[in-house]
């Protein structure tokens, strides 16, 4: 996802790297790289031209501060390439942003009208914010109001299926806009509180289609009218934009598939040329795959920086969190086995595909590439043809034991031992950690460990403020919570 953007801005603080100021001709290097990967991943040339004109008059405009003070009181150094990818940062940000990923309610209803191309991916985006209201813990129903190409009637009902939410189908003969305000007065006098109304797509902006779709709009009065575009439109997700602009009211953008396309230039373009704000990502088939659009984790990853607030969001989805601590106290103490290593890797694997995970860890980028999505697998596998005993112990397992594991599991002998090798590892470095190491290192006293320590110092300033309190007091609690069972042993 966005790996041609990402690229470039990788190779300009590739070539800063080292520099003692950003002088003219430094600059000049590293965004020449940067305008390759826009102008290659589809982004507006208009805007590129903006964008890149803005970075250059700020990062020769502004005094490097080479030091800065935290919150701690704590000196850190600053580099020109990093005091250049801030502003990389910054400008990508004001770009794409402002957060903005709230959806209106009238008389009590969230109501959403999607609108967009063929094939761009409405339907899907209908299910997707459906579940994502239901999450919320609203109840919604979803309007059938493409008639006209076959199936697309049964596509929706089959995804509210899967999802546990009514789907309002019309009669035969009955044109979309009556579809649409039958469905409305239905969520009026029932239980219902919110709606999204799955509208058709044309191969391109038409008179007909538009007509229709104003019909709708002017019957319904949805609260949010969101167009839905692909990230393989690229530059032309701009022109339908404006278009569909031009026409209905738009108050938000839904722009889908980043996850099939490297480039994804509509997303930082679109915004600034039409003025609509994106309110979600679609980041894949799967239904949970919708993002709530945020500025700053999407031009953290398109700088090769990693998205660790985003992160940490999906994880908090799919993590029980009582369950999670338990196995972090006994990570901590050394009593874990195989079979909680792979509980834990099937929790990430919930968060999506592992290449994407590591795509947002900062610096792990390219190191992303060399996932492989079948890794998971591979280890289950291995894990699966062990005994109970072997799983948790796995020092028992001698050459015969690997061998057989091996057989069993259709891998090499060299697997079993790697996994083996890397598990005692892990176990042994948590273990040490556990024993007091984790609050040397975090320079706290003993049990007053600081996770974010480990992550680096400095690393804190990129996370917006209501994110690191919220995470902050999260952590506090567990702290509290572990504490308060500590003392109960006692
Ligand atoms: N990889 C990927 N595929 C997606 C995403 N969103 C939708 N798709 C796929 O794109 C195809 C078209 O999706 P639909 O939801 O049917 O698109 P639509 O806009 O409703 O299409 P029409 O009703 O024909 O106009 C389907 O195969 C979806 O599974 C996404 O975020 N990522
Ligand atoms: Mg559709």
């Amino acid at each position: 996802m966005l790996e041609t953007l990402t690229r470039g801005f990788t190779a300009a603080r590739e070539r800063l790297a080292g520099v003692r100021e950003l002088d003219e001709a430094a600059i000049d290097e590293a965004l020449a790289s940067v305008r390759r990967s826009l102008l290659e991943a589809d982004v507006d040339y208009a805007v590129v031209k903006d964008f890149l004109a803005r970075v250059r008059e700020r990062a020769l405009g502004e005094k490097v501060r080479t030091r800065v003070r935290d919150a701690r009181g704590r000196v850190h150094r600053i580099t020109p390439d990093q005091h250049f990818v801030r502003i990389c940062q910054q400008e990508l940000e004001a770009l794409m942003g402002p957060v903005d990923t709230s959806l209106a309610r009238a008389a009590g209803a969230v109501s959403v009208m999607l609108v967009g191309l063929q094939g761009v991916g409405k339907t899907t985006v209908a299910a997707k914010l459906a579940r994502h209201l239901q999450a919320k813990g609203r109840r919604p129903l979803l309007v059938a109001a493409d008639v006209y190409r076959p199936a697309a009637v049964e596509q929706l009902v089959a995804l509210g299926e899967r999802i546990g939410v009514p789907v309002h189908v019309g009669r035969p003969g009955q044109l979309p806009p009556e579809i649409c305000e039958e469905a409305r007065d239905r969520v009026r006098g029932s239980d219902r509180n919110a709606v999204v109304y799955d509208t058709a797509g044309r191969l391109a902006v038409d008179e007909e289609l538009m007509q229709e779709l104003e019909q709708i709009h002017r019957r319904v009065a949805p609260a949010n009218t969101l167009l839905v575009c692909d990230a393989l439109m690229g530059r032309d997700a701009v022109n339908v934009a404006r278009e569909f602009a031009s026409r209905l009211t738009l108050d938000g953008l839904v722009l889908t598939k980043l996850d099939g396309d490297a480039r994804g230039g509509a997303a930082l373009a679109v915004k600034a040329v039409t003025g609509v704000p994106i309110k979600f990502l679609g980041t894949g088939e799967a239904l949970d795959r919708l993002e709530a659009f945020r500025p700053d984790g999407l031009a953290s990853r398109i700088l090769g920086m990693g998205d660790i607030v985003g992160l940490v969001q999906d994880f908090e989805q799919v993590v029980d969190e009582k369950e999670a601590e338990e196995d972090a106290e006994r990570l901590l103490k050394g009593h874990f086995g195989l079979d909680d290593m792979l509980k834990q890797l099937k929790t990430i694997e919930k968060m999506g595909p592992l290449k994407e995970i590591f795509a947002r860890l900062p610096g792990m980028g390219s190191l992303a590439e060399q996932v492989e999505d079948d890794q998971i697998r591979r280890v289950e596998a291995l894990i699966y043809s062990m005994t109970p005993d072997e799983r948790r112990r796995p020092e028992i397992i001698d050459r015969s034991r690997g061998t057989r594991i091996a057989r069993g599991s259709g891998r090499k002998y060299s697997e079993v031992r790697d996994l083996i090798q890397r598990f005692t590892k892990m176990r042994e470095m948590m273990a040490s950690l556990g024993s007091g190491g984790l609050g040397r290192l975090a320079g706290a006293g003993p049990g007053g460990a600081d996770p974010a320590a480990l992550l680096g110092g400095g690393g804190g300033g990129r996370r917006s403020q209501p994110a690191r309190n919220r995470s902050q007091q999260k952590r506090k609690r567990k702290q509290a919570r572990r504490d308060r069972k500590r003392s109960r042993r006692r």
